[in-house]
């Protein structure tokens, strides 16, 4: 843990430069390390009833909608398993992830005191004969070849929460080091093939990978044992929220507790923060 200062050159504005202290949930070497490796590993974080109360949470969520997602579902060989989208927008546990301090804070050192939430997603994959992973893929795919003059290259730094060990049984992940930084090309699209340079974790339930958005990565397959896991994702605030999953319900909890939201969550949720 460290402190990290920094200070918005916002002069004009009447009360002065405001200046945001962060206390960073990670050391200065680690924080170092993930703008190189753009992923960033951080061990069993989520522990004891903090990950029970997620679990739980996420299984209410599929069983709610599991019935639409079978009735809209064709047969396939392969599939990236079960991803339902707003979590925040569906329950407390999943909403009180907001303002994570280890993930929010480790978001603001690497791209400043003004983010906002990208999106919380779940991803829930089984064992079965359809094989459930993903290809290899990036989440930003916004970048275009050549680089034009003043491209704004979109940072996003989103949080693998896992909710299950990863092993054989549920399934590693894996990712590219230094992927993040590579402009110039994209993933194999639809392979699942290992890829020279990757680094495979298998680690215990609570654990979290940071990637940066663009870090090449994928699941392996769910062989014996159903697989949780979270994406938390944040960018800075004016860049937009996840196109996945279509517009955010109007009628959830975010809907219900806005009112009472103090500015920091407003803020986060997408309202503000930039001029
Ligand atoms: O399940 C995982 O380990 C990664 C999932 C993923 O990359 C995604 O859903 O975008
Ligand atoms: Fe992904």
């Amino acid at each position: 843990m460290h402190k990290r200062t920094y200070t918005l050159l916002s002069g004009h504005i009447e009360d002065g430069s405001p200046t945001h202290e962060i206390d960073v949930h990670a050391t200065q070497k680690e924080i170092q390390d993930f703008e190189k490796q753009g992923y960033l590993l951080r061990e069993s974080l989520i522990k004891g009833d903090h990950l029970e109360s997620l679990k739980y949470a996420l299984d209410r969520i599929v069983e709610a909608e599991w019935e639409t997602k079978l009735a809209t579902r064709s047969a396939r060989d392969r599939s990236w398993g079960f991803i339902p989208r707003h979590l925040m927008h569906k329950d407390p546990a999943f909403l009180d992830l907001l303002k994570f301090p280890p993930v929010l804070s480790v978001c603001r050192a690497m791209m400043g005191p003004l983010v906002r939430l990208r999106g919380l997603s779940g991803r829930v994959s089984f064992p079965g004969e359809e094989i459930q992973d993903t290809p290899w893929h990036q989440h930003l795919r916004v970048v275009s070849n050549p680089i034009p003059p003043w491209f704004s290259q979109p940072h996003c730094i989103d949080a693998l929460i896992y909710l299950d060990d990863l092993n054989e049984d549920t399934g590693p992940v894996a990712v590219v080091p230094g992927s993040h930084a590579w402009l110039d090309r994209e993933p194999p699209s639809k392979e699942v093939d290992a890829v020279e340079s990757q680094v495979v974790f298998e680690v215990p339930a609570g654990s979290i990978v940071m990637v940066h958005g663009n870090t090449w990565h994928r699941a392996l397959p769910t062989r014996r044992k159903k697989r949780r896991m979270l994406i938390l994702s944040y960018t800075p605030t004016w860049l937009r929220k996840s196109p996945h999953g279509g517009p955010s319900p109007t009628d959830g909890l975010i809907a219900q507790r806005f009112e009472e939201m103090d500015e920091e969550a407003r803020i986060l949720l997408g309202h503000g923060g930039y001029s």
